[in-house]
């Protein structure tokens, strides 16, 4: 396992303040680390959760935000939670995706590409994405959606024809594989390395919400979006089972009170900033375009497919989707 010198002196911060909170029952502070940067809607909402608990416990549960991967990598946070190594913290979903096929719930194109059966789609993933993580040592506490996820391109894009054997940005399992059906080279690229990864040319493409587009301003290295819609991904965020154990009812219900409270000004927000980014786009000089029929019709059959392989995983995958469609 790898920790940062900086983690390691947090550690031993929250080690030494828990030993002080055992003796006099002195305020204790827990830290959450989360993947993205503060413009996002994700974090603002995961500083408004850490504030009401904050206010709600009289101080006495300071949860402090480390925003933008500052205190730990995304792709490491999800073993920082289940090791205690932090209490809880904030994940993109499908990064999660080879840990159990139930988190690749998450990516599959064209299986929810409105909010309303996102939403659908993750009441019917939960119970079985819970087990999973109960499994790891942790629990669900909140989710907050991103933008529907449409194509980012240095030319206008007709057909899939107009794609093959560029190089495409994969954020999770299911992206890479998504890249592969495309005929297009998945390279993984995290959230802040994109503007350097498309001057470079490591990458030509990519598939992401209009917010993700915004904080990296787009409109320097690319021309086209082309609005496909074909999925609506989640961060979650998590807690490690021991360390909520650990504190009496009322803290706990002032966290779960809190958690729910995030959740719904998730799916509440999540409309206006996906409108509000989409325009600030086309503001900057991005032809902002809908997608062709041919594309749509190539993009849906590979959609099929994934949707297939998926369920081939594994049972619970089979569970997640009789839910759904129900
Ligand atoms: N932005 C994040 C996850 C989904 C999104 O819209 C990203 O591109 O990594």
């Amino acid at each position: 396992m790898k920790f940062s010198i900086k983690s390691a002196a947090i550690l031993l911060a929250s080690v030494v303040t828990l030993g002080s909170a055992g003796i006099a029952s002195a305020a204790s502070q827990w830290h959450m680390p989360t993947p993205y940067g503060d413009a996002n809607l994700p974090t603002q909402i995961a500083y408004k959760f850490a504030e009401e608990i904050k206010n709600n416990t009289a101080g006495d549960l300071d949860i402090v935000v480390h925003s933008g991967a500052s205190l730990i990598k995304h792709p490491e946070i999800p073993r920082a939670v289940k090791t205690g190594q932090v209490q809880l913290g904030e994940v993109f979903i499908g990064i999660m995706g080879n840990t159990h096929p139930v988190f690749k719930h998450d990516n599959i194109p064209f299986l929810a590409t409105t909010y309303d059966s996102a939403q659908k789609l993750w009441e019917a993933a939960k119970p079985e994405l819970e087990k999973q993580l109960n499994k790891e040592g942790m629990m669900l506490l909140y989710s907050v959606p991103w933008p529907a996820q449409s194509l980012y391109t240095k030319a206008p894009v007709n057909s899939l024809a107009d794609l093959q054997g560029l190089k495409m940005r994969a954020y999770s399992p299911s992206t890479s594989r998504l890249a592969d059906l495309m005929n297009t080279s998945p390279t993984t690229v995290q959230v802040p390395e994109i503007p350097q990864a498309f001057s470079t040319g490591i990458i030509d493409a990519m598939i992401t919400s209009p917010s993700t587009g915004v904080n990296g301003q787009a409109w320097d290295y690319l021309t086209n979006y082309t609005d496909v819609r074909a999925w609506i991904p989640k961060n979650m965020v998590v807690v490690n089972k021991r360390s909520f154990k650990r504190l009496d009812k009322k803290t706990q219900q002032v966290i779960l009170d809190a958690a729910a409270n995030a959740e719904a000004s998730g799916w509440a927000g999540v409309r206006g900033q996906a409108a509000e980014d989409t325009m600030t786009l086309a503001e900057h000089g991005i032809t902002v375009s809908e997608p062709s029929p041919e594309l749509m019709a190539e993009l849906n059959k590979i959609g099929t497919i994934m949707v297939d392989e998926w369920k081939a995983e594994a049972p619970e995958v089979e569970t997640i989707l009789s839910t759904y469609y129900q």
